[in-house]
């Protein structure tokens, strides 16, 4: 029996009332996400149940049970509160997935304090660009990665403390740094957890748009009500459940869904701590007896081309449940997870902004492999006109997705950037930025995005930023960044580069170009095809028509180029 019963029965009688009482929560009352995923747990009697399996490089496993969680995450927000670090601070986390990346971001917000995950391949200028937006105070990090930080210490004032998980504190610390071993810190049974109500900030996530920096979506503790419910009707967490969230936590799906959702629901999980190779992960699932999985398609595209044959040498009779999400899950790969595993993916719709799943299959609905599902009860989500910005009720016709906004976990504001978050809404919806159709039995079909954002392998890069970084080269006169198709990570970056009189093109450059890159932003941010033309195609006002080189890559007809200033 699944936990959502009957979709249609839920739509009925849906309203997410019916999550704060399973939750125990009133309106008004305390809520702190870090209380709700570790010591609310422990009260209901499972303090001595795993909370956390983690397995790093070289096969070492650590486990903590809910109460080690409670104690640690404790610790942490002791630790920081002794720093100095007050309520409504940000506190960024930026490492690995160690054990002391999930507990430090409840510690973060069970002392009132806002977390900030940034993705650990970040170099130090995509470091630089949402630390100084955000302002952070402190940043939670590693010795592998604290190279990045020093570098861009001195631009930063705000930042006060550099706190880092591996040192052992015997070297004299550098400016700004300090210590701090999570395992063998003196443990705080008790800590006075920070009476955060509902509106109280808890995480800020950096998304990429097409135009200007990242933006920080601002959510709240409130966010938790959503959270939890869909992690139990979506993802169908039971008590018993043994569950897997491949993502990162320096991405949403990685906190809403690999922190907050399955703690919240009281679920031992798995953490690996390791890049992906199908062997590895099959091993993983065997050994770890996984019965949830969530992941993304790149990596079940990546899986598929290593066959069934890579599946049969393992037992993974231990699935019960596999979700994906992040990009397109084509059709193909979920009819190929049928006939790997025994189990379709369930694909599942939802963003930075959204803070939880908005439109998903549920289990136990018919699944028509390549749609996104329905919405979420209690979500109003609808395809929009693309000028009027009025839903379509005709099936098939493509638009907007609109979703009404109100459910919990909807992002309150762009840091600093309040005129953008009034922007994506229209009409009294809020515009996610993609196009879709729905049909007539009421699913939805994703078709795209409806802005120049690159989903590569399920993570948005904003052209933007790249084209500026690529502006700091010595040899870059201006240039283009699109999204190419590719048969795995559905899209790669591919920028048009004209060059500075004196420079020529080459494999050098070429390469000289990629890492540079690859260092500034990040491995993701990389062009994987660089392409040197004399000038770029820029309208008569002077802004470069990403969109006529994208329609390029992709074999799309161009459209209207009346604009158009030149047209190489
Ligand atoms: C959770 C997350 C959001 C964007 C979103 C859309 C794309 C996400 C998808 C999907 C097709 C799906 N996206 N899920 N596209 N089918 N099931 O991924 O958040 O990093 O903010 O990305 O990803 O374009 O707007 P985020």
């Amino acid at each position: 029996m699944y936990n959502i019963g009957s979709y249609e029965e839920r739509l009925k009688d849906f309203n997410w009332g019916i999550s704060e009482a399973k939750l125990g929560y009133r309106k008004g009352d305390i809520i702190n996400i870090g209380e709700y995923c570790s010591d609310r747990i422990c009260r209901q009697g499972k303090a001595d149940k795993l909370a956390l399996v983690w397995e790093g490089h070289s096969g070492e496993i650590k486990k903590y049970t809910f109460n080690d969680m409670r104690v640690l995450t404790n610790t942490i927000a002791h630790f920081l509160k002794g720093l100095g670090v007050n309520p409504g601070d940000r506190v960024c986390l930026f490492m690995d997935k160690v054990p002391e990346l999930y507990f430090g971001f409840l510690g973060i917000v069970k002392m009132g304090a806002i977390a900030q995950p940034l993705f650990s391949a970040f170099g130090a200028d995509s470091l630089l660009t949402r630390l100084e937006d955000a302002q952070t105070t402190a940043i939670i990090t590693q010795k592998k990665h604290v190279g990045k930080v020093r570098k861009i210490l001195e631009v930063l004032p705000c930042l006060k403390h550099v706190i880092i998980v591996d040192d052992d504190g015997t070297k004299a610390p550098r400016e700004r740094e300090i210590a701090f071993c999570m395992d063998k810190a003196l443990r705080v049974e008790n800590f006075d957890i920070y009476p955060s109500t509902a509106e109280t900030p808890s995480v800020l996530h950096y998304t990429s748009g097409t135009t200007g920096k990242p933006k920080g979506a601002q959510h709240v503790h409130y966010s938790l009500i959503s959270q939890y419910i869909t992690a139990n009707w979506v993802l169908d967490l039971k008590e018993d459940d043994i569950y897997w969230c491949t993502a990162d936590p320096g991405w949403v799906t990685g906190t809403s869904y690999g922190i907050i959702g399955p703690w919240a629901n009281g679920v031992t999980q798995c953490v690996l701590d390791v890049g992906f190779k199908a062997d590895t992960w099959y091993k993983f699932i065997q050994d770890r007896k996984i019965t949830v999985w969530y992941s993304a398609p790149t990596a079940i595209r990546s899986l598929m081309k290593e066959g069934k044959a890579a599946v049969d040498k393992f037992d993974l009779s231990c699935l019960r449940h596999l979700c994906s999400v992040g990009e397109p899950l084509n059709a193909e790969a979920v009819l190929w997870s049928q006939e790997a595993f025994g189990k379709m993916f369930h694909d599942t719709f939802w963003q930075t902004e959204t803070g939880s799943m908005v439109i998903t299959n549920y289990p136990g609905m018919k699944i028509k492999p390549g749609s996104m599902g329905k919405p979420f009860p209690g979500v109003s989500a609808a395809v929009v006109d693309m000028k009027n910005h009025q839903p379509i009720t005709k099936a098939g016709v493509v638009g907007l997705i609109a979703l009404k906004p109100g459910w919990p976990s909807m992002f309150r504001t762009y840091w600093n950037n309040e005129a953008v978050y009034k922007s994506k809404f229209i009409n009294g919806w809020y515009i996610c930025g993609d196009r879709a159709s729905i049909d007539e039995d009421g699913y939805f079909w994703f078709v795209g995005r409806d802005d120049d954002v690159i989903n590569t392998g399920g993570h948005l890069v904003g052209p933007f930023e790249i084209e500026s970084a690529l502006l700091e080269h010595e040899a870059v006169a201006e240039s283009a960044v699109v999204g190419k198709p590719d048969p795995v990570n559905m899209e790669v970056v591919k920028a048009f580069i004209a060059l500075k009189p004196g420079f020529e093109a080459s494999k050098e450059l070429d390469l000289s170009i990629m890492n540079y890159i690859r260092k500034k932003l990040s491995p993701l941010a990389m062009p994987q095809e660089i392409e040197f033309v004399k000038s770029l195609p820029k309208t008569r006002s002077g802004k470069i028509m990403r969109r006529l080189l994208r329609a390029k890559e992709w074999g799309e007809e161009i459209g209207d180029t009346s604009t158009l200033e030149n047209d190489d």
